[in-house]
């Protein structure tokens, strides 16, 4: 069934448990991630980001509310890390139940009117806001990030800026980042930051970057072709200790990509006469569904699902 994305988060802050948000572009990752919390009887966040509604257009986004509609577990489409009203308001149409505004590399003043104005315009129409405070490590927004404590959250302001702007959840920057590389060895999560800010936020708390980057996939990757450098992710025990804390939607899309295309890589090494494509993103549909539910049983959300 379809829900807005606070029905989903505020059970599992209350009950200290964590749900996925994953992202998806096309058929099979959509059918591997609602087949994945199906079997898991696990509530689940569909994300699409900009780049996925222009690379599947209405065929994606009526694809996935008709899905979402029909599952026997509770769904929320969330637009994640939109960047404008207009965008937000896109979403909306197309029938999103979750929209993020990602106005996060504003002054706070900008960010508080802008964010405020599209909790407006969801609330009006009952559909539940993301907005982000702080900037995540690495880069964001095509802006390298050196100065990094000075971008994490801080506690105090946060607080400020979810009463002035009415927003269901709020995204933290607590030393994560996006992508395959999010530094060397044993990438950190600020936890007592967290720890802070969750006293001082009642509302669920959003981890973006939370990939773990599994080195299994990275080994497979490499050993059917392809390149990539020193990819780390977000350790499982530190995922599951800013869960205990109060973050409650985990975003994770990296660790999709690379088994999806691992498996590709793969089918297409081992099959070099195939040609039908069913032959090579089946495989990969199956590998992208596996890493959803070990997410899910990591985040906590089995059998969560009403
Ligand atoms: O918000 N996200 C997902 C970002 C998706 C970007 O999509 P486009 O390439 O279409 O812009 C995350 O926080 C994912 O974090 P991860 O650790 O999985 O990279
Ligand atoms: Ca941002
Ligand atoms: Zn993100």
């Amino acid at each position: 069934m379809l829900v807005t994305g606070l029905e989903i988060l505020k059970k599992a802050r209350a009950e200290g448990y964590g749900v996925g948000a994953f992202n998806t572009n096309n058929m099979e990752l959509t059918q591997a991630i609602l087949e994945a919390a199906e079997e898991l009887k696990s509530p689940v966040i569909l994300a699409l980001s900009e780049g996925a509604m222009k690379y599947g257009g209405r065929a994606l986004t009526r694809m996935v509310v008709a899905l979402a509609q029909e599952a026997r577990v509770p769904v929320a489409i969330h637009l994640d890390h939109g960047s404008s009203y207009e965008s937000v308001l896109k979403a909306l149409r197309e029938g999103f139940t979750s929209v993020m505004i990602d106005k996060s590399h504003e002054d706070f003043e900008t960010n508080v009117r802008e964010t405020r104005r599209v909790v407006e315009a969801a609330h009006a129409v009952g559909v539940t806001v993301e907005a982000e405070l702080g900037r995540l490590a690495g880069i964001e927004e095509h802006v390298a990030v050196d100065e990094k404590d000075a971008l994490l959250t801080n506690p105090e302001e946060a607080r400020v800026f979810m009463e002035r702007t009415g927003a269901d959840y709020l995204a933290v920057a607590i030393g994560t980042s996006h992508g395959a590389y999010k530094g060397k060895g044993r990438p950190f999560i600020d936890h007592p930051r967290l720890e802070r800010i969750a006293s001082l936020v009642p509302a669920p708390l959003v981890l973006h970057g939370a990939s773990s980057v599994p080195q299994e996939l990275i080994q497979r990757f490499r050993d059917s072709g392809g390149e990539i450098g020193e990819a780390a992710g977000i350790h499982p025990e530190d995922i599951k200790k800013a869960i205990a804390l109060g973050i409650a939607k985990i975003n994770t899309d990296t660790d999709l990509r690379l088994a999806f295309t691992a498996l590709i890589r793969e089918g297409l090494l081992k099959n070099p006469k195939e040609f039908d494509p069913r032959k090579y993103l089946g495989p990969a549909r199956e590998a992208v569904k596996e890493v959803v539910k070990s997410r899910m049983e990591l985040f906590g959300s089995v059998g969560k699902a009403l």
